[in-house]
């Protein structure tokens, strides 16, 4: 089945009492039981909801994957999966990631006895020299958050799986309609569902799909054992916004495209960060390993000054956090995104206080245009 057709049937079967086409949500907290031990498989609804159920159907399949989980949020997500790791085993971290991620390990593992490296995962020697004995997972995000840096994915699952080390790759960026990491030999990929999964900046949410049974199991155990699972609406949310994911990723890439070629042609920008663009440095991995570029850009401005007048400027695109809606956002990462990441760290980077990003919307790119460059003017 083509992808679209997944998108809008995988999960989303008639309802089996009413014929509703539309799963229902299922807003309740418990379900009636029959007798002792007699249920319909639901017990209570941390651990079973229909409509959860039915969105982890719906992703797990268009993931490639056999197993999904559907959290609260994206960090919820990452750290059911982080759970897989104990203290005392070693994790390759990607050195750009999303600052609520590099915050998660720095900030909370870490002190639970995580020990984890920074490495620049686009670089598959630096990662080699970087496994250690009691090295057990390396977590990747390709692109990265907000440079855009591509990584390998195949390379670097060989090189872990010799290792014995499992791979994660946060594919928020892409959707699984631009990359769909598990056919490159990642092992667990997680999202923040808020993204272009949800794609209406409209509901808070996280997924982690995998085909590993014993894997699957923990973080299952995990999902209901602490319990941050998405809600029946959120789950609906959700639902209803892949069906629409693969012609809201291609108006994406297609504004985004524009976007980033008209940046790199405008005389106040220093620097455009986006894979589709020939002068990426990866632009040749980014094409073979994704089927689309998307609808994330970053751009440098020179200065922090130049950065709050653009940030300020603009009518059209919202200043805000998040990304992936169909309205263009613009943000400033290191003040906003990354700013738990340390002012060196994200220097050497190059988050920079002149860096802009923006999540390209799907409005008529002409608007978009005009908007940036009234700005950037
Ligand atoms: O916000 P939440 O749903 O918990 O997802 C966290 C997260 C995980 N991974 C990536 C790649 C992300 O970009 C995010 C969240 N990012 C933003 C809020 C942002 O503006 O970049």
């Amino acid at each position: 089945m083509g992808f679209s057709t997944t998108a809008i049937h995988a999960g989303n079967e008639p309802d089996a009492a009413t014929g509703a086409v539309s799963v229902p949500i299922y807003q309740t907290s418990t379900y009636a039981q029959d007798g002792l031990g007699k249920h319909k498989g639901f017990e209570y609804a941390r651990t079973q909801n229909p409509t959860r159920s039915a969105l982890e159907k719906n992703i797990s399949a268009l993931e490639n994957a056999k197993f999904g989980f559907a959290f609260a949020s994206g960090m919820s997500a990452i750290d059911a999966t982080l759970r897989l790791v104990k203290a005392g085993d070693h994790v390759i971290l990607g050195d750009n990631t999303y600052g609520g991620t590099f915050r998660l390990f720095s900030r909370v593992l870490a002190d639970y006895g995580v020990e984890f490296d920074l490495v620049d995962t686009s670089d598959v020697t630096k990662v080699e020299t970087a496994f250690k004995p009691n090295t057990k997972m390396v977590f990747v995000e390709t692109p990265t958050n907000p440079v855009m840096t591509v990584t390998d994915l195949r390379a670097i699952s060989d090189l872990a799986h010799a290792n014995g080390a499992r791979v994660v790759c946060d594919n928020t960026f892409m959707s699984p309609y631009f990359q769909r990491p598990i056919e490159h030999g990642v092992d667990i990929v997680v999202h923040s569902t808020t993204k272009y999964l949800n794609g209406h900046s409209d509901s808070v949410g996280g997924f982690v799909a995998l085909n590993d049974e014993k894997d699957a199991e923990w973080i299952g155990f995990i999902q209901n054992s602490v319990g941050a699972i998405l809600s029946p609406f959120d789950s609906f949310l959700v639902l209803r916004g892949t069906k629409t994911l693969a012609v809201r990723m291609e108006a994406h890439d297609k504004n985004g495209r524009i976007v980033a070629n008209f940046l790199a042609e405008h005389p106040r920008v220093e620097k455009v960060f986006y894979p589709g663009l020939v002068s990426h440095p990866q632009h040749e991995l980014a094409k073979r390993q994704q089927s689309g570029f998307g609808g994330m850009v970053a751009f440098e401005t020179g200065s922090f000054s130049n950065a709050k007048k653009v940030l300020e400027s603009v009518k059209l695109c919202t200043l805000g956090e998040s990304l992936g809606g169909v309205e263009s956002l613009i943000s400033h990462p290191a003040s906003m995104t990354h700013a738990s990441v340390p002012l060196e760290k994200r220097q050497a980077l190059g988050i920079t206080d002149g860096l802009v990003r923006i999540s390209v919307g799907i409005e008529d790119v002409e608007d978009i245009l005009s908007d940036l460059d009234q700005a950037l003017g």
